[in-house]
Order: structure tokens, then C-alpha cells, then sequence
């Protein structure tokens, strides 16, 4: 623990996961909490509401925007994620020079044990799962959080010396961060994404290589050798590096050849594993494990406990559950993905141009931050459902016009073979509950996969 924040007033906006997560840890370490949210939609009531239980009393909510007085009391700014460093509540908090400090900041200053920290632009959530997977299974216990979907805050302060943490950080996680240190790392890819957020390609991969940050030779940071901005890094980095290559071999790292992975040290090659022992496909998915690998070796995972890790490892049923390859044509079902956050993860777990198969039971939800999601990635989107025409709309106002509507599920996933060339991937992933069309989500996603696995090859 480095910081005291006891008696302090402490600013956090936004009102999401990780607000109402840092709420929890400022809570617990006896500071006060003021939480700022700026969309006026919000009601204070719907914050209190999302705040943990014991967080509720303690807690000044102000909902729109935050006095100078009210501001001049305020010693630290967490920001959610969500809120850009230029945004205009940020700039005014920085000419009154008080400090801000991003999420991870915030947990890692109350953390305790050791740090294995996953960014990238693709990959991230897929990889972190895998070494979560593999450090509870050598350590017994790992706390796997952050861009993943849990609030590092709320789980900071469960930690002891002997825990492992396993973060999946995304650029906007780093982007305030002082004494965050991990003792691995890892930077899967980097490619343009984010560009609004971060304006100029240059500070996006600048803030990804921040996850290196106060890290030294006797951490590790794993690079893929394959992206032009990664192994530029590796020169600058100052961890011991350790590089994986799809396309390469290697001398030291790890890399493919044809269908093995292999470790290399000093030039000698050893073969560890086929990529036929694991049920995940896609290239991608091949040089998230080598990373996994490279990043669990670092921590000192026995190579033979690692290699059943990774054997065993199932995408999850109707969760960017790989179904088929046909003709050329990658095929994934998401039918989980019942809401636009989850449905984010889904487009984000796609590497290949995709067709999207979205629109569903309107539950009144929002569309934009899932449509916002697509970047270059989603081609052309298929709408079906009660959702339809909303979804269109949104989709209409943040300039992606290329959808269309068909009335039934046969219509819809009939359009998408059609559509799909070799190399793309389909994604049923609808953003919306399945309710309008299907009894439940599990016999939309069975009936995708009984569609596709009855497709010639
Ligand atoms: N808000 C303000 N002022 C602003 C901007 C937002 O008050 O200027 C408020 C919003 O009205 C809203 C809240 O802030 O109430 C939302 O904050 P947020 O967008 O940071 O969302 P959280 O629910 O806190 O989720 C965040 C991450 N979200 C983002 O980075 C956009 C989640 O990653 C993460 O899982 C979660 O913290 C827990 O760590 C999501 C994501 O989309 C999955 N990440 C991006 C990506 O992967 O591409 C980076």
C-alpha cells in the first residue's frame, strides 16, 4: 500500500464499472468519495442504486456538472476509462493542479502481490482469460481484472502479498498512471483504433507501451515480433523482452513453423506444442497462446502445466464460440451477447473483416458505443428483429451505412454466406436479448451452429 487517502475528498466521473469499483476502494480506505456523472440522463437515484450497498450513505453523487468550490476541496481525480484527458472537466481539473490518476492507478497503489498486465489492440480479453486460467491453476488463485469487464479497484484490496493479478489494460487504462508497475507485460499487436480518443497514432502506441512503465531488467515485457510497432519497442523497452512470431523464426522467443510452436533459446529451437492440441483457431488465437506461454514462463508456471492449461482451454458455449470454417469463411457465435457491452467483446475478439448478424428484443438499450466498436473490422451488417430499424438509426448517425434488414433468421444467416468471401468471418453477436424470435439466447445460438455445421465445405 502507497498511498493515504484517509479523510481526503476524492473525485471519481463516471458512474460505470469502474467508478462504482474505485467508490468501493476509496470507501473501504477511509477517504470520501464524490462521484461525478455527466450524463444528465442519469438520475442520482440510478447511481445510488449501482453503488455497492455499503457505499451508498458515504457517497456525494452530483450528477451534471461540478462546482469550482466543489472542485477546490476535491485532492485526486480518478477518471472512468471512458473520460478523455481532454475532456473539458479534466482540463479544468488540471489547471487546479490536482492530481488525477487513472483506475489501475488507483488499485495499484492498494494492490498487493504480483502483476501480469495484457494490452494490445487485438487479443487482449481472449489472452487474459487464457493466463488467468494458468496462473489460478499453478498458484490456485489469480484475480483476473480491468478491461475485461472487472473493476481492478473493487478487487485491489482482497489482495495479499502472494496474489497474482492478471490485468487485461486498455490504452485508456494507461493513460494517468504513476506508480503502476507490473512484473510482466505484454503488448499482443498494435493497429490503428482509438484515433478519436487518443488523436494521432503516435500517442496511441505511446500509451500502449505504457504498460512498461517503471518496469526494468528484471521484469519481462512479451512483444509480438511480427506488428512494426512492437519490435521497434523491443530496442526502447526497458524490460528483458521476450518475442513471439507467427511469421518468423526465431532465435530467442517463441514461433510458429507450419503447425508447431516453437521455444527458442540462443538458437536452439525446441518444439512444444501443435496447434491442433488447442481448441482455439485463427492465427490470431495462435499468437495469443505464444504469448500466454511466454508471459506464464515468466512467471515461473511450469512449462507441463502451462501446455494443460491451454489443452483444455474451451471458448465458453455461445460466447465468441468458434463453430466452423466453411469455405474459407470463419464462423462464430456470440449469442450471448445479449446486451452492446457484451456484444463489444465479440466485435473486439475479431480479426478478420466480419459480417455481424445484430438486432434483437428491444430492451431499450443503446447502440452507439457497440456501433462505435465496429472501426474498419465490421464490413456489413445484417439486422434482424424488433431492433432492426433503431439499431439502423444509430448506426445511420455515427456514418456506418452498410446494413440491411431481413425478416427471418434463415433470411439473415443465408445473407451472410452469400455476402461472406474466403478469409472473412461471420459473427452472430446481436447486441440484443433473443426474446422477439427464440425462446432464450442458447436456441438462437444452436440453431446458428446447426445452420453452419450443415454448410458444404
Ligand atoms: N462519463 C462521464 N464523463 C465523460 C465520459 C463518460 O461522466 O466525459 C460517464 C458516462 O456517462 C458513464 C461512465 O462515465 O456513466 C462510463 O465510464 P466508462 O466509459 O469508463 O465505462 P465503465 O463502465 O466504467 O467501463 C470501463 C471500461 N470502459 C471503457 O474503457 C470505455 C470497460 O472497458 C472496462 O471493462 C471497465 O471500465 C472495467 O475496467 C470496455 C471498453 O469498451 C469493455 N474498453 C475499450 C476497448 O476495449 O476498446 C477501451
Amino acid at each position: 500500500m502507497t498511498a493515504d487517502l484517509k479523510g481526503k475528498k476524492v473525485l471519481v466521473i463516471g458512474s460505470g464499472l469502474s467508478g462504482v469499483g474505485s467508490v468501493n476502494l476509496l470507501n473501504k480506505v477511509g477517504a470520501l468519495p464524490v462521484v461525478l456523472e455527466e450524463n444528465t440522463k442519469v438520475t442520482e437515484n440510478d447511481i445510488r442504486n449501482k453503488l455497492k450497498e455499503e457505499d451508498r450513505k458515504a457517497t456525494k453523487i452530483i450528477v451534471g456538472a461540478i462546482s469550482d468550490e466543489e472542485l477546490d476541496e476535491i485532492s485526486l481525480t480518478v477518471p472512468s476509462p471512458g473520460v478523455p484527458l481532454d475532456a473539458p472537466t479534466v482540463m479544468r481539473i488540471k489547471e487546479k493542479n490536482i492530481p488525477i490518476w487513472s483506475e489501475i492507478e488507483l488499485a495499484f497503489n492498494f494492490a498487493k502481490g504480483k502483476m501480469v498486465a495484457i494490452t494490445g489492440t487485438n487479443g487482449k480479453t481472449t489472452t487474459t482469460t487464457l493466463v488467468g486460467e494458468i496462473m489460478k491453476a499453478h498458484f490456485g488463485k489469480a484475480y483476473v481484472v480491468g478491461n475485461i469487464g472487472v473493476s481492478y479497484a473493487e478487487a485491489a484490496l482482497e489482495m495479499t502479498d502472494s496474489s497474482v493479478t492478471v490485468g487485461e489494460i486498455s490504452s485508456f487504462q494507461l493513460e494517468a498512471v504513476d506508480n503502476f508497475h507490473a512484473n510482466v507485460s505484454a503488448i499482443l499487436n498494435i493497429t490503428p483504433d482509438h484515433l478519436n480518443r487518443h488523436h494521432t497514432m503516435e500517442c496511441y502506441v505511446e500509451m500502449k507501451e505504457n504498460i512498461t512503465h517503471n518496469q526494468t531488467k528484471d521484469d519481462t515485457c512479451v512483444l509480438n515480433y511480427d506488428n512494426e510497432y512492437t519490435r521497434a519497442f523491443g530496442d526502447r523497452c526497458p524490460a528483458k523482452v521476450v518475442f513471439f512470431s507467427s511469421h518468423e523464426k526465431l532465435s530467442n522467443g517463441l514461433f510458429l513453423d507450419g503447425e508447431d510452436i516453437f521455444m527458442a533459446t540462443a538458437g536452439n529451437a525446441m518444439k512444444i506444442m501443435n496447434i491442433h492440441d488447442m481448441n482455439l483457431v485463427g492465427i490470431c488465437n495462435v499468437e495469443n497462446v505464444m504469448a500466454a506461454i511466454a508471459m506464464s514462463l515468466a512467471m515461473d508456471v511450469p512449462l507441463a502445466t502451462i501446455l494443460e492449461v491451454i489443452r483444455g482451454f474451451k471458448a465458453v458455449e455461445h460466447r465468441i464460440e468458434f463453430v466452423a470454417t466453411k469455405r474459407g469463411v470463419d464462423y462464430y457465435n456470440d449469442s450471448k451477447g445479449t446486451n452492446p457491452d457484451a456484444a463489444i467483446q465479440g466485435v473486439r475478439a475479431m480479426c478478420k473483416p466480419t459480417i455481424l448478424i445484430g438486432g434483437g428484443y428491444d430492451k431499450g438499450s443503446e447502440y452507439d458505443e457497440w456501433i462505435e466498436s465496429f472501426g474498419d473490422k465490421i464490413k456489413l451488417l445484417v439486422l434482424i428483429g424488433q431492433t432492426k430499424e433503431k439499431i439502423a438509426e444509430c448506426a445511420k448517425k455515427h456514418g456506418f451505412e452498410n446494413y440491411v434488414f431481413k425478416d427471418t433468421y434463415e433470411e439473415a444467416l443465408e445473407f451472410c454466406t452469400e455476402s461472406a468471401n474466403p478469409g472473412d468471418a461471420v459473427l452472430l453477436s446481436p447486441a440484443c436479448a433473443s426474446w422477439d424470435m427464440f425462446p432464450n439466447y442458447e436456441t438462437r445460438g444452436k440453431r446458428f451452429k446447426d445452420y453452419v455445421n450443415k454448410l458444404s465445405d
